[in-house]
């Protein structure tokens, strides 16, 4: 109830300020993994959430900061973390949030073309099916403890 409350005021306020349909994604907590120099990849994260009452899908990204940057998945295949690329780019369901973290869904930026350090901006531009391109900012971070680390990740 709550949250069919604030969609319709998004709307609303979509409404008043003239913003277009594709203003119901918001992206909140975009981080990018700072890197050690000759860094292959770097792990990017961000919340998406829809508040329109369509669906929306993450189709693709890049940033000019990597060679290209892919759309992966890691989840528990029996007692082995396995890392696959999402051909067909990550579903945004209406009136949700889809979360980009470690371990879960996230961005893989391939062959960084400078180290990323910790506080660098880096920008990682999200192409979506229906509301197009988005221009996100991600912060640069040190991994968040030992136990989340890259080590199982491998390319
Ligand atoms: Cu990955």
């Amino acid at each position: 109830m709550s949250f069919r409350f604030l969609s319709s005021s998004l709307l609303a306020l979509g409404l008043i300020t003239g913003a277009q349909a594709a203003d119901s994604l918001a992206f909140s907590n975009a981080w990018v993994r700072a890197t050690p120099p000759n860094a292959k990849v770097a792990g990017g994260f961000v919340v998406i959430q829809n508040a329109g009452k369509s669906a929306d899908r993450l189709v693709s990204a890049s940033s000019d900061a990597a060679e290209r940057v892919e759309i992966h998945e890691m989840k528990m295949a029996g007692e082995v973390m396995q890392m696959r690329q999402l051909a067909e780019g990550l579903a945004i369901p209406a009136g949700q949030s889809v979360q980009l973290k470690p371990g879960s869904y996230h961005l893989m930026l391939m062959a960084p073309k400078q180290p990323i350090a910790e506080g660098q901006k880096v920008t990682i531009t999200l192409v979506f099916e229906k509301a197009g391109k988005r221009a996100v900012e991600f912060t640069a971070a040190k991994q968040p403890s030992v136990a989340a680390s890259d080590s199982t990740h491998k390319h």
